[in-house]
């Protein structure tokens, strides 16, 4: 079973690579991921979160719909950008608002190998850049300005060394 890694991973800090194969090694992984997501009751996680460094990441919003991208592009992104409250499997109990564009369209194959597009708006919208940044090696923390960034690190270390 896969572990989450935390904040101070090196894994979480490096690119992810694409997908080459569509076959059964991959269907393990995504479903795998699933499983971690879902014990950790998130709502997103990327492969690298759980120490493999490939460009796949797992969506499950209250829905129920499970969604699948892999080798995800943002092709396109609205000028209209809204703050929100995030938070991440690997930086446990912090929560920020981010500021993000408010629709995405991405460009994504499923497990099949299939090329596919989604306009995404609201949650989707936010959880698919999310999830996109960690295959770039990228925290939401980066995403805070400075001061509110140190703030919510230190507030994290404090708690970490209990
Ligand atoms: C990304 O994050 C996301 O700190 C997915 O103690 C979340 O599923 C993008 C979680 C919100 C946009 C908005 C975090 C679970 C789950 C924690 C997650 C925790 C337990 C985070
Ligand atoms: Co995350």
């Amino acid at each position: 079973m896969y572990e989450i890694k935390t904040l101070g991973a090196d894994v979480l800090r490096e690119q992810a690579s694409d997908v080459t194969e569509f076959g059964p090694e991959l269907k393990r992984l995504t479903s795998e991921m699933f499983m971690v997501m879902k014990r950790g009751e998130g709502i997103g996680l990327a492969a690298p979160q759980v120490g493999v460094l490939k460009n796949v990441f797992v969506v499950q919003l209250a829905d129920g719909i499970p969604r699948v991208f892999v080798n995800p592009e943002i092709i396109e992104t609205s000028l209209e950008q809204s703050p929100y409250e995030e938070g991440c499997l690997s930086v446990p109990g912090i929560y920020a608002d981010v500021i993000r564009p408010d629709r995405v369209r991405v460009q994504a194959y499923t497990e099949e190998g299939k090329r596919f597009t989604v306009d995404a708006s609201g949650l989707l919208a936010r959880v698919i850049q999310h999830e996109h940044d960690h295959l770039k090696g990228v925290l939401f923390v980066d995403r805070l300005p400075e001061t509110k960034r140190e703030r919510v690190l230190r507030m994290y270390k404090k708690r970490y060394r209990k």
